[in-house]
């Protein structure tokens, strides 16, 4: 017998919430006996509709998850040449990019945020540049005002990476509304799920008609294709769940903010462990990630305690680490990547997503606690 039950049964970095599957079945069965499965059906109409109504936004289109959202509002917004982006991100931020043959520009981030430093943003923009890409890494807002500022000046285009930024209010509503265009993951590892997808949000009805042509090839109607579009599009299931999540979302947020102050309230005063501030101003964060940075102050490096933690079932991330510029196709966009991105480079050497999801029992976060005690 196993003293240590988390070995059997470990605890991940992410565990989706699902609503009962009895509330499920009854959807299902509509979705049957339609036989309407795809396509911008009836769920999907409602989904959309719904959840431009929930985070009080005037546009929402779905996708099949938000790597395509990126692609496709990439090209609704014709961007070309240069795009600023972050190397502090999950791959497919910059994957986006390179699918759309654009130029990737990594600059550093900030040390707050996680997000691109505005400073770094400016420095960064030559004639070729046609846009900017930031991330609201774990769901903490980057810094909009500047980089919104930066962007009207210089007359960029501003396309946000906010596949973690689910029901963020930074004050002002949601997060979801800066930029010409931002793109939300509703991939089962994040806040609100839908199995996997995506939406784009934006604020003009013409840039929605052109990305809802473009996630179904270009068409128009039956016989006429004006765009080189893709298949993008939600299908009935992932729409029909959504609307099922959209009535579970606040609560499940409200525990995800219990665990989160768990972890705060256990971890503070450990030595060399520093878990980031609650982001200011904002009036609704949504612990989308519990990260924490390990500095020299603690007992052991960060690779150190992730493997600790691993062997005693804690399967804790190190989200984002190696930076998306230490892989092989980014190198040559990169050149002196540590001496030109100290902050990322050090953050990504220190940063360690612990677990975190909506029914994730506090005890087990004192566990957890203290497992990374006896490191
Ligand atoms: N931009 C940013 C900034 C992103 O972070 C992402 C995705 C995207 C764009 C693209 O969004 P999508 O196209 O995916 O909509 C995961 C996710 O696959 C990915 O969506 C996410 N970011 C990234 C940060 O994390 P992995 O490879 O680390 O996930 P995986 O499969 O190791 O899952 C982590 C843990 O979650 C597992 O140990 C167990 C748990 N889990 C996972 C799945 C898939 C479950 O309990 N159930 C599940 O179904 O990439």
């Amino acid at each position: 017998m196993t003293s240590n039950p988390l070995a059997t049964d470990p605890i991940t970095v992410a565990r989706p919430d699902l609503p009962p599957l009895e509330e499920f079945l009854p959807l299902l069965q509509e979705i049957w006996h339609s036989h309407r499965l795809t396509n911008n059906g009836p769920f999907h109409a409602r989904f959309e509709q719904a959840l431009a109504q929930y985070l009080g936004v005037p546009h929402v289109s779905l996708f099949a998850n938000a790597t395509l959202g990126l692609l496709v509002a990439q090209q609704a917004l014709g961007l070309q040449g240069e795009v600023i982006t972050t190397p502090f991100s999950f791959v497919a931020t910059a994957h986006s990019l390179l699918w759309n043959r654009l130029r990737p520009v990594f600059v550093d981030i900030d040390p707050v945020s996680l997000g691109l430093d505005p400073q770094c943003v400016e420095a960064a923009i030559t004639p070729a540049t046609s846009a900017i890409l930031p991330v609201h890494v774990y769901g903490t807002p980057c810094d909009t005002r500047r980089i919104g500022e930066l962007a009207r000046q210089r007359g960029l285009k501003l396309l946000y990476d906010a596949a973690h930024a689910f029901g963020v209010d930074d004050g002002g509503g949601s997060l979801l509304r800066h930029g010409d265009a931002s793109v939300v993951s509703f991939h089962a590892t994040k806040v609100f799920n839908t199995f996997e997808g995506g939406a784009v949000v934006c604020h003009d009805a013409q840039l929605k008609q052109q990305i809802d042509r473009m996630k179904n090839f270009g068409y128009v109607n039956e016989v006429s294709v004006v765009a080189t579009g893709i298949n993008a599009k939600m299908n009935e299931f992932q729409a029909a769940l959504g609307l099922l999540q959209l009535q579970r979302i606040d609560a499940s947020l409200a525990r995800r903010a219990a665990v989160a102050e768990r972890y705060r309230h256990g971890l503070n005063g450990l030595a060399g462990l520093r878990c980031l501030p609650p982001p200011a101003a904002v009036k609704r964060h949504n612990h989308a990630y519990f990260p924490v940075l390990v500095d020299e102050a603690f007992r052991v490096d960060r690779d150190a305690l992730y493997e600790h933690l691993k062997r005693r079932g804690v399967l804790a991330r190190r989200y984002f680490f190696p930076l998306i510029t230490e892989f092989p196709m980014y190198r040559d966009y990169a050149p002196q990547s540590a001496e030109r991105l100290p902050v990322a480079h050090a953050v990504a050497k220190q940063i360690l997503c612990l677990p975190i999801y909506a029914d994730l029992p506090l005890e087990q976060i004192d566990r957890i606690v203290e497992l990374i005690g006896t490191a």
